[in-house]
């Protein structure tokens, strides 16, 4: 059974879109949020990154969950899984078929702004999983978490090191609000990039193929398709670099000359002078005590933090 909720339409995506592009584009410095990236192409060449040599966290993620999935399982006894910021839902079947052997499991809720990809991944996982109820919400999970249902000895799987695309403020907002909408007793599974030698961390975000190149440009199209801007994407240079004090990595778009951009949708004219960068993306890295402080500030215990052998990725295990 599947069953797909609209909390975000069309409408609402455009709306948000206009904002963001508004305020960004005419801040000092200029930038644009990482959601934007993630149009059909862009979706595609993320998936094209998560199979690059340099790319590590993607497979670092999925061996530290294949090792430790029955763990979550026996430890949490969820009844109904809940997956933020799905997309393909693919490292999801790990934790579903642990959960399906410890025999808990009744429901599947999967969240993210994309339907295509809620409408992929539940095709797909209705079969595998005959029996269990398959439910997709279209939403924001930085807004729309009172969206998901409630009851059902929940855990809630936010993977892949999405947290550390939100700034420490936004952060501590997301923690708060999904601690309101858990009970007691209910888990949460965060997984996060570790800080480690910018000489692995770097190349992650500038990889030699040029398909994290790409796939900052892409913003530039999307803004062009969307909101009849006029980039050209030849005009920005990719930049990644690693923060040492904040200890993120920061993507930009550098203006490779003196330029005049136009948004038409938006009336509004964008002077880049040559040098001049965007940013796109921060992706922040983390070390064990900082998530322990900020989970504990939101009201989540840290009960288990696994890594793999080289530290590269966690995967931790709270209680609400
Ligand atoms: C969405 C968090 C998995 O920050 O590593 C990949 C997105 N950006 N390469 C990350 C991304 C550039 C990514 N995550």
């Amino acid at each position: 059974m599947f069953d797909l909720e609209i909390h975000l339409d069309e409408q609402d995506l455009a709306r948000a879109l206009r904002a963001d592009v508004a305020a960004g584009l005419r801040a000092s410095p200029k930038w644009l949020p990482p959601k934007w990236f993630y149009d059909a192409r862009g979706s595609e060449l993320f998936e094209r990154i998560t199979r690059l040599p340099e790319y590590y966290p993607t497979r670092t993620e999925r061996q530290i969950l294949a090792e430790h999935a029955a763990d979550v399982a026996r430890l949490t006894g969820a009844k109904t899984l809940v997956e933020l910021g799905s997309g393909s839902s693919e490292k999801t079947r790990l934790l579903l078929d642990a959960l399906t052997a410890h025999g808990t499991l009744g429901g599947f809720v999967a969240l993210d702004v994309s339907p295509a990809a809620l409408r992929d991944a539940a095709d797909k996982l209705i079969v595998e999983y005959p029996g269990l109820s398959v439910r997709g919400l279209v939403a924001d999970f930085s807004r729309h978490l009172g969206a998901v249902p409630r009851g059902g000895d929940r855990l809630v799987a936010f993977l892949g090191g999405t947290i550390g695309n939100l700034l420490p403020a936004e952060r501590a907002e997301f923690l708060g609000d999904l601690r309101a909408v858990l009970d007691d007793g209910e888990y949460l599974l965060l997984g996060t990039d570790l800080v480690k030698d910018p000489a692995t961390l770097v190349p992650a975000y500038d990889d030699a193929a040029g398909v994290t190149a790409a796939f900052n440009r892409n913003v530039l199209r999307v803004l062009n398709r969307e909101l009849r801007a006029d980039f050209v994407e030849d005009d920005f240079a990719h930049v990644a670099l690693w923060d040492r004090e904040n200890e993120w990595i920061e993507m930009r778009l550098r203006a490779r000359r003196d330029l005049t951009v136009s948004v038409r949708d938006l009336d509004l004219t964008v002077d880049f002078a040559a040098g001049e960068e965007l940013r796109t993306e921060v992706s922040a890295k983390f070390r064990r005590e900082g998530v322990q402080r900020e989970l504990a500030a939101a009201g989540f215990d840290l009960r288990h933090w696994w890594t793999d052998p080289q530290q590269r990725f966690a995967v931790s295990l709270s209680r609400a």
